[in-house]
């Protein structure tokens, strides 16, 4: 049957449309894991830090002790560029002589009752991270409980936060995500949520 030519075109354009979103968008797999973030094997690790990124207690301590002085050594020149880490935001080192490949250094929020809009931070600490993993075609991650241990954001919210932001991420090279919670209380949080 003949068909106008203008008609076949659109057809043609709507399913390449169909194509390029099957090509660039990726259902991530979410893991789940009780243990200790240094051990984990993947392209990169996240790290609960501070502002100064010069290390601190937590699992930045675990993360800077384990993985050696080539981690401070490269969060030194960040600092020297571009002057620390702002809450909310994330920067990129080598992972001296842990497993992973890389970490990637974010700094969450302390908790203030929400004043300060902390739960707004701690997401943007989820998807700042996935991003900086994307740009460096990094395809396996792993997060803490950010800001759970030493800032007191309380971990329900947290981990609400942390799934539902993981969830929504447009994923374009990331194919895993892993959930590394230390403590039980996260862990069955978590459990329960995913
Ligand atoms: N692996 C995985 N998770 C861990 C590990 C580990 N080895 N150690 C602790 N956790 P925290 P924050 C969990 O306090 O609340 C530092 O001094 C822990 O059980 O490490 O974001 C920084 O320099 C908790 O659930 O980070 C900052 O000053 C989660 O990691 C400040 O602490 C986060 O706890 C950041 O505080």
């Amino acid at each position: 049957m003949y068909e106008h030519p203008r008609r076949i075109s659109v057809k043609l354009a709507a399913k390449s449309n169909v194509l390029r979103f099957l090509n660039t968008h990726k259902i991530m797999k979410i893991e789940l894991l009780k243990g200790d973030i240094t051990k984990i094997e993947v392209d990169a690790i996240v790290n609960a830090a501070n502002t100064s990124l010069l290390g601190g207690g937590g699992v930045d301590g675990a993360i800077h002790k384990i993985g050696g002085k080539q981690i401070l050594d490269e969060c030194i020149e960040v600092r020297n560029r571009q002057g620390g880490c702002k809450v909310g935001e994330a920067v990129i080192t080598n992972a001296g002589k842990l497993p992973a490949k890389k970490v990637i250094h974010t700094v969450g929020p302390k908790w203030n009752n929400n004043k300060s809009d902390e739960e707004q931070k701690l997401k943007n600490c989820y998807v700042n991270s996935l991003k900086l993993a994307e740009e460096n075609a990094l395809s396996t991650i792993a997060f803490p409980n950010i800001s759970t241990g030493i800032y007191k954001f309380p971990k329900e919210k947290a981990a609400e936060i942390a799934i539902k932001t993981v969830k929504e991420f447009d994923a374009k090279i990331l194919e895993k995500v892993v959930f590394v919670c230390f403590d039980d209380e996260n862990f069955h949080l978590y459990k329960k949520l995913i």
